[in-house]
């Protein structure tokens, strides 16, 4: 039977996504971002992505090989976007779906990383990988400590370097990698997304047609022990934090990550307290 990455709508039940996702590692939500939200996040978008330009280069040379060229990327996205830090970050699905699969993991979840890529006519496709293996000194197996998607800005078709998925690769052994009929292009209509696990072999795809950019958002939270790979609230002063909704400031890592019911500890704190508390205190 050909590979193929299960489709819900965002207005179905968390278990109705929770469970392809888990059997699959991988599973594509319609609808996510309504065409208001979609619409107005874009134009909001548009200028920033404006002024970045495609030849940018990034903390090392393997870095800039994994993203490519051709592709413009506006990075820390929170920082950026009042729409997206608001609306998007703090999506009911995106909760949803972290309590079902981090939440046994973790006291709270964060954002890992919010980055937009446009990828530009030619742009080729990344080598294929498992976002989680940034966490190279986590011991295998292990449970489940990060949750990833790309939201399709535009339709997202095959020729226009959709990402690439391995279904049911996060249950391959490690050393086993993809062949090209293993891989799905996660073909969707703009404002849509997939979901997919750490553990999932992915990669954005070429760009094949000859003048259209392929924008997407890839996001990812993560347990909130763990190191971010992008600093969200260096990336994120506090004096803008201040002003946003407290929920966006606990997944920005601004609130401690306090396991202390489960036996844990403490993680994060700040003179000893909450951050979170203390910014909306304007103490911070
Ligand atoms: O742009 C895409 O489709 C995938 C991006 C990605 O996998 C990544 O940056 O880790
Ligand atoms: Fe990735």
């Amino acid at each position: 039977m050909p590979a193929t990455v299960q489709r819900v709508s965002a207005s179905s039940s968390i278990e109705a996504l929770t469970t392809p996702l888990l059997a699959d590692g991988a599973v594509i939500v319609e609808d996510l971002l309504d065409a208001d939200l979609l619409a107005r996040f874009n134009t909001e978008l548009a200028p920033v992505l404006a002024a970045v330009s495609p030849d940018r280069t990034y903390l090392n040379p393997l870095i800039d090989a994994f993203y490519g060229k051709r592709i413009r990327q506006v990075v820390g996205v929170a920082a950026k976007s009042r729409i997206f830090a608001e609306e998007i970050l703090c999506h009911d699905l995106y909760a949803g779906v972290c309590d079902a699969v981090l939440g046994p993991n973790c006291s709270t979840v964060q954002l890992n990383v919010a980055q937009v890529m446009d990828r530009g006519p030619g742009a080729e496709q990344q080598m294929l990988h498992r976002d989680e293996d940034v966490w190279v000194h986590l011991p295998k197996p292990h449970p489940e400590v990060q949750l990833a998607s790309v939201i399709a800005l535009v339709d997202f078709r095959a020729e226009l370097g959709a990402t690439l998925v391995a279904p049911g690769s996060h249950r391959w052994p490690r050393e086993r990698q993809a062949t090209p009929d293993e891989l799905v292009p996660a073909e969707m209509p703009a404002g849509s997304a997939v979901i997919y696990l750490g553990s999932t072999i992915h990669a954005g795809g070429t760009n094949a047609t000859a003048d259209e950019h392929r924008c997407g958002m890839h996001m990812s939270f993560c347990v909130g022990w763990l190191r971010t790979e992008e600093n969200q609230y260096l990336s994120m002063p506090p004096e803008t934090a201040r002003t946003l909704p407290r929920r966006a400031l606990e997944l920005l890592g601004y609130s401690a990550h306090d396991a202390i019911e489960a036996g844990g500890g403490y993680l994060g704190a700040v003179d000893l307290l909450d951050p979170v508390q203390l910014i909306q205190a304007g103490k911070l």
